[in-house]
């Protein structure tokens, strides 16, 4: 058995033996409870799992061919570590135009086949969303009108059209079964990065109540009317924020489980590399610090929902930025984002001829990370 099932299974008992303790009849716990309560036990270990977008289904060079016989075993992180990422993020964008595969050309079935895999394996699977544009018909990066979640919300011209995406994206998420025919309960993102302004649901494109409303009906409709009991909910904004930032959109209590950050490192203007890392841990360290106090104070997770450096430029950025900005922070998981197997310099996580690699390994061994080993 893995490190991460380990942990995993023992929560699951403390939670089971919890509820034969107690003489009051509590509701049923659903998988969503249980994954919840699985990952503050991987908080309170002092571990923070890895992720890696799209790891299973393609990487540096490489995709998955064969949807039904492939077995899923390769993975650039596991070329590189020997072990499967312990979280493996994908992306439903496409799923509501009833499209076969995503707007990065992974097949829903394959896709749904990955998240199955790596759940049976002991991982945990998230879920992003960069659905196109219902009103202009562009893509999710269309911000050329400041109407359109307006035209989604109730009495808009579009609300009918998007209760069918979300029709569409449910009837996707609530396929997610194990080999018992059990829901697997994942993470959803919706409405992610909202604080910068380059998706049609950005912080200069609608208010703050409609964005609000936005997230608040998307998780009626996929809780309530579509009664899905596996999604552990997540809210991510942006770089750039700030607590009264972070805090202004945020639709309440009641819709979400987990505080995300989406923040990337980059370099530019001029910039040494040693100043943008060194501008990269500070500004991490700082969101991190209030991030946590608001999860205190709210009584949830925390994590690095999307990170990375492009390319990864610095062969030890790994364990000379990335785990120094991390690892004092009670994060249930930092994800960094996809290796683009058509777009050489699109890639965030190492792979075997990377220059980075014996770095990422050093890092995906160091004592606060955990990896799905097996
Ligand atoms: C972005 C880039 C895009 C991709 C999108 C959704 O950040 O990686 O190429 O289409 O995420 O995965």
């Amino acid at each position: 058995m893995n490190k991460l099932s380990i942990i995993l299974l023992s929560a699951a008992s403390a939670v089971a033996l919890a509820a034969c303790g107690n003489k009051e009849v509590k509701p049923m716990e659903t998988p969503k409870d249980r994954l919840v309560a699985q990952l503050f036990d991987v908080v309170k270990s002092g571990k923070i799992l890895y992720g890696h977008q799209d790891d299973l289904v393609y990487g540096h060079a490489w995709k998955v061919e064969d949807v039904k016989n492939d077995p899923l075993e390769r993975s650039d992180v596991k070329a590189v570590t020997g072990a499967f990422p312990a979280i493996v993020g994908f992306d439903l964008g496409g799923i509501e135009m009833g499209w076969e595969a995503n707007l990065d050309g992974v097949s829903f079935d394959l896709m749904r086949r990955a998240a199955v895999t790596h759940a049976a394996r002991g991982g945990v699977v998230t879920f992003s969303w960069h659905p196109r544009n219902p009103l202009t018909g562009g893509d999710a990066w269309d911000v050329s009108s400041d109407q359109v979640v307006a035209s989604i919300l109730e009495g808009g011209e579009k609300h009918d059209l998007f209760l069918q995406w979300l029709g569409r994206a449910a009837d996707f998420l609530e396929t997610l079964k194990d080999a018992d025919g059990q829901p697997v309960a994942v993470l959803f993102r919706p409405w992610h990065e909202h604080t910068g302004s380059w998706f049609w649901w950005g912080e200069n494109l609608c208010s703050e109540q409609q964005y609000k409303d936005l997230f608040r009906m998307t998780y009626g409709y996929l809780t309530g009317t579509r009664g899905l009991t596996n999604l552990v909910w997540v809210y991510s904004p942006g770089s750039g924020i700030t607590p009264q930032r972070y805090m202004s959109r945020y639709p309440g209590d009641e819709f979400v489980d987990m505080l995300g950050s989406d923040d990337y490192q980059s370099v530019g203007g001029g910039q040494s590399l040693a100043d943008a890392e060194a501008g990269y841990i500070a500004g991490m360290k700082e969101s991190l610090t209030f991030m946590n106090a608001l999860a205190q104070e709210h009584e949830k997770l925390m994590c690095l929902s999307e990170t990375g450096f492009e390319g990864i430029p610095d062969p030890s950025w790994w364990t000379s930025t990335l785990l120094p900005a991390i690892q004092d922070f009670p994060i249930a998981y930092v994800l960094t984002w996809r290796n683009a197997h058509d777009k050489p310099g699109h890639f965030y996580a190492a792979w075997p001829e990377s220059g980075d690699a014996a770095d990422f390994k050093a890092f995906a061994e160091s004592d606060n990370i955990l990896m799905l080993n097996e």
